[in-house]
């Protein structure tokens, strides 16, 4: 069976999504990696940047989110414009564009707003502005169109929902309102039956919660190694 190793991070969360709505079957295998065990040699077999998601599925490993839905997609057909429609340019276009721009950038928005042990302001208002920038083109998109690539939801709006679903953490809790289209995306894809089965998966283990020290050494490495 596919083993999905996974945390409740906005990434993992994706392909908990794809998983849940292919009806899928899978193992959840939790990497808790506030406990540090994205590190364990294990783990970093499978990936060995350390992070996740990743699954095997037989002798196929990958890693990176977004990689894993394309390859989900590509497999299973479901999700996905067929092979050879026009819509693959935009749908790889839009895959990229999530994984190089949403994804880092709203990421390294939560961490200067709430986790660097210094306010720095050129930082936060950097990554704010670009995360704000990226969810601005989507929102436009999505002011003409119902879903990201065509008229039917796809891989790439699971991409999407990974990290915009959390819009009010990454940017805070007013950013709704300046992206009413994506909100409404956001919104559809939360009231779906899977959404909610994907975000209950790491119900299933006992996640560590708190960000103590030993989280902060785990996932935080550079505050420990300075670059030289
Ligand atoms: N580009 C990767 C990023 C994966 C990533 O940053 N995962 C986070 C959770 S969302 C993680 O594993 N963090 C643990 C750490 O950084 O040590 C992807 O899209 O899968």
């Amino acid at each position: 069976m596919l083993k999905f190793y996974y945390s409740g991070a906005p990434n993992p969360m994706k392909v908990a999504l794809f998983l849940e709505e292919a009806g899928l079957p899978y193992e959840a295998v939790p990497v808790d990696t506030r406990r540090g065990e994205q590190h364990k040699p294990e783990f970093l077999a499978i990936n060995p940047n350390a992070k996740v998601p990743a699954i095997v599925d037989g002798d196929v490993t990958v890693f990176d989110s977004n990689a894993i839905l394309l390859y989900l997609g590509e497999k299973t057909g479901k999700f996905m414009p067929p092979a050879g429609d026009k819509m693959r340019g935009e749908l790889l276009s839009w895959l990229m564009f999530i994984a190089s721009g949403v994804g880092p950038y709203s990421g390294q928005s939560v961490h200067f707003r709430n986790y660097a042990p210094e306010k720095i302001e050129y930082a936060i208002n950097r990554y704010m502005y670009e995360a704000q920038r990226h969810y601005g083109i989507i929102d436009a998109r999505l002011g003409k169109q119902k879903y990201m690539v065509g008229d039917t939801y796809t891989i790439i709006d699971m991409a999407l929902w990974g990290w915009a679903r959390l819009i009010p953490v990454a940017l805070g809790e007013s950013y709704w309102a300046k992206f009413p289209n994506l909100k409404r995306l956001m919104d559809e894809i939360n009231a779906r039956p899977a959404a909610a089965r994907a975000v209950a998966v790491k119900d299933r283990h006992a996640f560590k919660t708190e960000f103590d020290d030993e989280a902060k050494k785990a996932m935080f490495r550079h505050m420990q190694e300075k670059v030289t």
